[in-house]
């Protein structure tokens, strides 16, 4: 049988780049859809660029936009797909308070362009669909552990917008009997997980306390609890979903919960830094408690004279706050482990140790090209 060809939408994404470098090792063609930008926006899958003149590419970039049923359906019926991963979305929860017009249309009317496109082509015996839905649709807690017949609750207008792209997804699975499956993902992060996210933001500000280059780290509600896994272990489900002889919808999560003060905790003592919490609310703050130098010197952090037990690098600011919160998420994979055979390969220390160790070396090397007069970095404006 030739090689399977696959349609990535936000391949340019945390978990398109992943799932673009999974497919590829598996001898997939990869299409993927970009969306036009003044400045590049492929760092996460450069490695995977292939010059357009070598003759039989497998990884292939076209210009388009899940608001935009033209360009999909002609790039659809282009590239005639085994497999589409309906990977885009405008995925802030936060910005999509800001944004919930927008946010409709492309997180949820998209996901309706898409399966419209596969089924006016003639595509719905061919083509697989895999819909990326989230553990956001269960929002206020109902019950927990969160499984797939939980009920949703959802409380943004980015969760309201993909549980209308869940339910179109079932619905034209039910209605013409299209392979469309869901993934209801719990949260993972990576290295590549956007800087604005809550995790990232995490190790990113940490490596800078460490290394000197900022102050303090401003957070929101640190009382969530969010079940967290490495993006890495959840293409490979995205992954098995469709390779199921039944489409079905999928909870994929690691079954453990943590609160984001605990990720706050445990990134900073992994780079040698106790914090201690004080206070509630918006007055909580975290302080340095004590700090192991042999640990400093074992990363390579030589000047660590400016930490100082007793200062204050975490302070709460209520413009991170939501207009409305989802307080608990906690997965139930039990339906992923027996049909898929799928568990998380990646613990929460381990996740924390590739993110804060990637995000360490990132801004090490910035220091070192200041030092050796390149660049101005502007966290120091
Ligand atoms: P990212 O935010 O990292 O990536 C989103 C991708 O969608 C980017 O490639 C982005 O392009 C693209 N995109 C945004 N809007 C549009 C649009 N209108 N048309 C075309 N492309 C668009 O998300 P993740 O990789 O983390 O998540 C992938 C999917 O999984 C998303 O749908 C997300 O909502 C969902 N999800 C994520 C979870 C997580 O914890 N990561 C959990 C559950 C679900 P650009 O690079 O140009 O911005
Ligand atoms: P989430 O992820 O909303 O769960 O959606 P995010 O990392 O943004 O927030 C997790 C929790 O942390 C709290 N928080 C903060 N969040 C951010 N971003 N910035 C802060 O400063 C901050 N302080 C506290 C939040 O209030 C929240 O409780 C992610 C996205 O990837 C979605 O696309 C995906 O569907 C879900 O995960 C599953």
């Amino acid at each position: 049988m030739a090689n399977k060809v696959a349609l990535i939408t936000g391949v340019t994404g945390q978990d398109g780049a992943y799932l673009s470098e999974l497919l590829l090792s598996k001898g997939y063609t990869v299409h993927g859809l970009k969306r036009r930008s003044s400045l590049f926006n492929t760092d996460r899958i450069d490695h995977l660029y292939e010059d357009p003149h070598v003759a039989n590419p497998k990884f292939i970039l076209h210009y388009g936009d899940l608001t935009d049923s033209m360009n999909l359906t002609r790039i659809i019926q282009e590239v005639q797909p085994d497999e589409i991963y309906n990977l885009a979305a405008m995925s802030h929860v936060q910005v999509s308070f800001e944004m919930p017009e927008y946010t409709a249309n492309a997180d949820g009317i998209g996901t309706l362009r898409i399966l419209e496109a596969v089924r006016l082509l003639g595509l719905t015996k061919k083509t697989k669909i895999y819909q990326a839905s989230t553990s956001e649709l269960y929002g206020l807690v109902q019950q927990v552990p969160q499984s797939e017949t939980t009920p949703f609750y959802p409380r943004s207008p980015y969760a309201v917008a993909k549980m209308y792209a869940y339910w179109i997804t079932v619905n034209y699975r039910e209605a013409y009997g299209m392979f469309a499956s869901n993934g209801i993902l719990f949260n993972h992060e990576s290295p590549l997980r956007g800087e604005t996210f809550v995790t990232r933001k995490i190790t990113r500000a940490a490596a800078k306390i460490v290394l000197g280059l900022q102050d303090c780290l401003y957070m929101g509600n640190i009382d969530s609890q969010r079940d967290w896994g490495h993006a890495k272990d959840y293409v490979e489900a995205m992954y098995l979903i469709l390779q199921q002889e039944v489409s079905e919808d999928f909870v994929i999560a690691t079954g453990v919960t943590t609160r984001v003060r605990e990720f706050i905790r445990k990134t900073f003592a992994f780079l040698g830094v106790e914090l201690t919490f004080t206070g509630t609310e918006e007055n909580e703050v975290g302080t340095i408690s004590a700090i192991d130098t042999a640990r400093l010197a074992e990363l390579g952090i030589a000047n660590g004279e400016h930490l100082k037990t007793g200062t204050t690098v975490l302070k709460i600011d209520p413009r991170y706050y939501r207009p409305t919160e989802v307080d608990l998420l906690i997965g139930n994979p039990g339906k992923c482990d027996e049909k898929l055979g799928w568990k998380p390969k990646h613990t929460l220390d381990m996740l924390i140790e590739d993110m804060a160790t990637s995000d360490l070396r990132l801004f090490q090397k910035d220091q070192l090209l200041l030092k050796e007069g390149f660049g101005v970095l502007n966290y120091f404006e």
